[in-house]
This record gives C-alpha cells, sequence and structure tokens, in this order.
C-alpha cells in the first residue's frame, strides 16, 4: 500500500491517478477531456453535495450519472447496506434478496415478467442482445446513432454508409466482422425505419433504443416514430428492446415504457434493460420481459449469460432500499416538479440574459441545449453551441455546481436537492450565462 500522503489539490490527485490509470480515471468520461480542465477528485458525498479533495462543496447534479436519486447517504440506505454486509458480501448462492428486488421491478414494470440481474448496464444490454438473437435466431440488430447501449463490442457502432451498408466500429480492438450485424440509423427519422425493415426485415432480432437518450443530453423518440418503431418490429417479428438504464426509475416509477404507454394505447416494449437507480449507487443492473423469452435463458434455454457477483446481495440490499424510497406516495411528483423548476429556471434565466438555451426534463433527469430548438437527433445535439456549454460548465464549476461534464450528457435531480439548492443553482447560472 502506498504510503503516499494523500494529494491536496485535484490537479496533485489527477497526476498521481494518471500515473497508474490511463488517463487518470476508470470511466472516460470523467476526465473532463469533453470541456477540458482538471477533474474534481470527490472525497465524500452526503445529500445532494459533493466535496473534493481541496474540500471544495459543489450542488451535484450528476448523481453518479443517475443511480443517487435518493441523493447521497440516505439514511434507510446506508442502513440496509451494512445490515447486508454484515451478513455476507457475496455468496454464489441464490438469495431471497434476488427474488425481492426482481418483485419490486417487476411490480413497477408490467411488461417485465421475470427479468436477470447482472452488474453493470453494459452487462444487461450486451445479454438482452443475444437473448433477442437467440430468441429469434436471427443476427440483425439496429441502434441509434448518439443512443450509448454500454461498451460491448457489437454496439460500439457508428452508422455505415447508407442502409444497405452495416456499422462500422467506433473503436479499435472491435473487429468489422463483429459489427457487420449492426445497422444504425438516425434517431426519430420514420423513413430510415421503413427503409431499413423493408431491406433487412426477416434477419432483423431487435431494435435497442434508449426511448428517451440520455447520451445525447436530452432528445425523446417521437410518438410517430416510436409507434411507427412498435409497428414494424411487430410486423416483421424483431424484438423492441428499451435501454432504461438511464431511464428506469429515473424519468417515472414505471420508467420511460410507462410514459409512452400513457400516449400510444398499448405500447410496450418486448425487452427491458435497467441500471443506475435499481442498483442505488451500487454494481446492479438488469435485464427482463415476457417469461416465453426469458425462457431461452440457460439453465433453462440455449442462450448463455452468467456473472460471479450477478444479484449480490450488497448491491441486492441497496437497490431494494432506493426502490421502497422512491415507491413512497409523492416521490416522484416532489422530484419531477423540483426538475422541471430547475430546467424552466435555466431556460427563463439564459432568456433573460439574451442567450439561446433550450430545456427538457422528465421526472428526475432534465437536459439543456444552447441552441434555438430542441434537438431531434445526434446531428443536430452536437451542431448545439460546444464553447458556450463548456464556458458555462466551467463557470457553474467555479461556483460550486458540479453539471455533467459533456453537452451530450444529461443531469439528474435528487430528492436532497432543497429549493435553495435550486434557487442557488440558478443565481449562479445568472451569472455563468455572462461567461
Ligand atoms: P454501465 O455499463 O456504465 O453501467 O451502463 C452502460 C449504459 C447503458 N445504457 C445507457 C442508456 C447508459 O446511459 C449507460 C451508461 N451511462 C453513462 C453515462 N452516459 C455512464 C457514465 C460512464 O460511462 O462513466
Amino acid at each position: 500500500m502506498s504510503t503516499e500522503s494523500r494529494p491536496t489539490s485535484n490537479e496533485a490527485a489527477f497526476e498521481r491517478a494518471q500515473r497508474v490509470t490511463p488517463g487518470g480515471v476508470n470511466s472516460p468520461v470523467r476526465a473532463f477531456r469533453a470541456v477540458g480542465g482538471t477533474p474534481r477528485f470527490i472525497r465524500r458525498a452526503e445529500g445532494a453535495y459533493l466535496w473534493d479533495v481541496e474540500g471544495q462543496r459543489y450542488i451535484d447534479y450528476i448523481g453518479s450519472w443517475g443511480p443517487m436519486i435518493l441523493g447521497h447517504g440516505h439514511p434507510a440506505v446506508l442502513d440496509a447496506v451494512i445490515q447486508a454486509a454484515r451478513n455476507g458480501l457475496s455468496f454464489g448462492a441464490p438469495t431471497e434478496a434476488e427474488a425481492e428486488l426482481a418483485e419490486a421491478i417487476i411490480a413497477q414494470v408490467p411488461t417485465v415478467e421475470q427479468l436477470r440481474l447482472v452488474s453493470s448496464g453494459t452487462e444487461a444490454a450486451m445479454s438482452a442482445l443475444r437473448l433477442a438473437r437467440g430468441a429469434t435466431g436471427r443476427p440483425k440488430i439496429i441502434k441509434f446513432e448518439g443512443c450509448y447501449h454500454g461498451h460491448a463490442d457489437a454496439l460500439l457502432v457508428k452508422a455505415g454508409s447508407g442502409l444497405a451498408t452495416f456499422g462500422h466500429p467506433t473503436s479499435a480492438g472491435v473487429p468489422a466482422e463483429v459489427v457487420q450485424h449492426t445497422l444504425v440509423l438516425e434517431y426519430n427519422n420514420v423513413a430510415q425505419l421503413e427503409e431499413a425493415f423493408a431491406l433487412h426485415g426477416p434477419q432483423l432480432a431487435c431494435v435497442m433504443i434508449e426511448p428517451i437518450a440520455g447520451n445525447m443530453n436530452f432528445v425523446r423518440a417521437s410518438l410517430p416514430f416510436m409507434s411507427r418503431l412498435r409497428e414494424l418490429c411487430t410486423q416483421h417479428g424483431a424484438l423492441l428492446i428499451f435501454d432504461e438504464v438511464m431511464t428506469g426509475f429515473r424519468v417515472a416509477l414505471g420508467g420511460a415504457q410507462s410514459v409512452y404507454a400513457r400516449q400510444i394505447p398499448g405500447f410496450r416494449p418486448d425487452l427491458s434493460v435497467f441500471g443506475k437507480v435499481i442498483g442505488g449507487g451500487m454494481p446492479l443492473a438488469a435485464f427482463g420481459g415476457t417469461r416465453d423469452v426469458m425462457a431461452q435463458l440457460a439453465p433453462l434455454g440455449p442462450v448463455y449469460q452468467a456473472g460471479t457477483l450477478s444479484g449480490n446481495p450488497v448491491a441486492t440490499a441497496c437497490g431494494l432500499a432506493t426502490l421502497r424510497e422512491i415507491c413512497r406516495p409523492g416521490f416522484f411528483d416532489a422530484l419531477s416538479a423540483r426538475t422541471r423548476q430547475l430546467a424552466e429556471g435555466l431556460q427563463a434565466g439564459a432568456r433573460a440574459a439574451g442567450v439561446p438555451l433550450v430545456s427538457e426534463c422528465e421526472g428526475g433527469m432534465f437536459g439543456f441545449f444552447f441552441a434555438d430548438t430542441l434537438p431531434q437527433n445526434y446531428s443536430a445535439v452536437m451542431a448545439s453551441d460546444k464553447d458556450r456549454f463548456n464556458r458555462f460548465f466551467h463557470a457553474m464549476l467555479e461556483r460550486g455546481v458540479y453539471l455533467a461534464p459533456a453537452l451530450y450528457e444529461a443531469g439528474f435531480v435528487s430528492a436532497a436537492h432543497s429549493q435553495a439548492d435550486l434557487d442557488a443553482t440558478l443565481q449562479a447560472a445568472a451569472e455563468a450565462f455572462k461567461a
């Protein structure tokens, strides 16, 4: 164990980390490469706040990229985690808590009859993809530009040239053969959907989509697009997979699918992927769907999927305690109202400063763009004013407000964010718009 004294500055911590970890981080977005500057090394968090190694406090709108919907250090969650840890960190054998968590998720998501717990959103999305291919016996899949489903090889793909050709890897180390069956379409583009299904329908295993794309900051799938997507999947026997790792239990108790089901009668995905909130900040994710599709999974069926720490008792206890709290009456009404107040406040503040900014929100998730209109796809997101976003990001950081360090990332409000926190945030924004 290194005897090096604990760094007293973010720069020192970053230099130390870069000596032993690529880029000094264990996940690229944390390195601030999109916004520049030195990442903040966090020493502790409580409620709506983070403190870095210099003792600087930040109002936290990342919330670990979504999981911390209750805020940091919720007493009921901490108690559950400590109790579970005392009973044993991991057994490699089934526990009742895994069934209890599955029941709690299924109770809120009627389209899921059975699910499997895994340790990350990547693992859940990768497994759902394999299941769709195994259940349909088909090789080809569709995803959308700007949607992120974790870093499984088959999903690290950018659009090919035209719909007759398949995707190209977005990462080194992914052979072209691995992505030859992945077609990448433009989000919200109905014409491309029609053409892709006309060309490849009988070979399509699934379409995977972020129903509200938080990896494009905040872009909703339009109702016509989502309706047509559902129709085409049904018509051609392809499974519709909702990647709700970010939106699940975040935009609504029933996830984004409950928002679409309210607007499109009878709407349902065939498989759903969850993560983040259901783990409450611990490594836990899930994928689920109808009993007959899930029955294709080992040990019942031919689709293999496994994990040493799947359904880990401590992570499961953390997720269960989190879900219990967010299921309380009025939780989402209060969270949604606070999030909307923030989103609308940002837009009003920008307007008062003569700065073009549009914002959107659903439940406890929000986004904003330095643009005149809400982007509907990835190209439009990337056409928003990146330089102004980066200046705004740093001006807010200097004023103790920690936003997502990239213009294509969403923001998250927790139940711990007070009215005073929102007022302070909007006050900082009024100054930062002038940066
Ligand atoms: P993880 O493997 O990072 O647990 O989940 C992958 C994933 C899958 N699907 C969606 C919709 C996701 O948003 C994610 C992960 N989200 C990113 C934030 N954009 C996590 C942050 C990071 O990569 O460090």
